[in-house]
């Protein structure tokens, strides 16, 4: 039995958006988290080791970070087609997108939001939020998706930050058609309503 411990609007909201496209039989346990807006606490129960979510739970095994989580979920439901498989071709492009945006996207905006944009060794590391924008706009323009033209966890990844903080992603009309095209599967309206509790 598959168990996802969510905090409403946070990032295991794509976890959740992703257990609903794949069908998946799971528990919902909405969990505490400490806020930045001050609210919210530290749940016991939580058994994320930095008491963070998302948490996944698969028969007593805890599987954290939204990479990993995507990735875990999306072999345990192969019918679903939601990554190229071992041996496509587009399997080599779509991890790299996973590996990017835990390993260069999320830092990016982060450091933007701690104001440490302009740090030499950081631009050095992780290159600048024009650039990650670039690499996002040239993989949804033409798109539709990622990938081209196969939705993928990729997207649920991409799509979910716009889905946080619109900002989060280049502004303008590719983008905001991106997402329009996102948050038309059916997957994200009852994911929605899950998350509104
Ligand atoms: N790299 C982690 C980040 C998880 C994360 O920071 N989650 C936030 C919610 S969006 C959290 O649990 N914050 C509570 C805290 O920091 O105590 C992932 O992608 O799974």
């Amino acid at each position: 039995m598959l168990t996802l411990h969510h905090a409403p609007k946070s990032r295991s909201s794509r976890i959740l958006w992703l257990l609903e496209e794949l069908g998946a039989d799971y528990v919902l346990k909405i969990t505490d988290i400490p806020r930045m807006d001050g609210t919210g606490a530290v749940d016991a129960a939580n058994p994320h080791p930095d008491k963070k979510v998302p948490a996944l739970v698969d028969d007593g095994v805890v599987i954290t970070e939204s990479i990993a989580i995507v990735q875990y979920l999306i072999d345990k439901f192969p019918a679903a087609g939601l990554g190229p498989k071992i041996g496509d071709p587009k399997r080599g492009p779509y991890l790299s997108w996973l590996a990017y945006y835990a390993g260069v996207i999320e830092p990016v905006i982060n450091l933007g939001f701690a104001g440490l944009s302009d740090n030499p060794a950081m631009l050095r590391t992780f290159r600048d939020r024009a650039a990650v924008d670039r690499r996002i706009l040239d993989a949804i323009d033409p798109g539709p998706y990622v990938l081209g033209e196969r939705f993928s966890g990729a997207d649920i990844l991409v799509a979910s930050m716009g889905q946080f903080l619109r900002t989060m992603l280049p502004p303008g009309p590719v983008v905001d058609a991106y997402l329009a095209r996102c948050n038309a599967r059916p997957a994200v309206a009852r994911a929605v309503a899950k998350d509104a509790g």
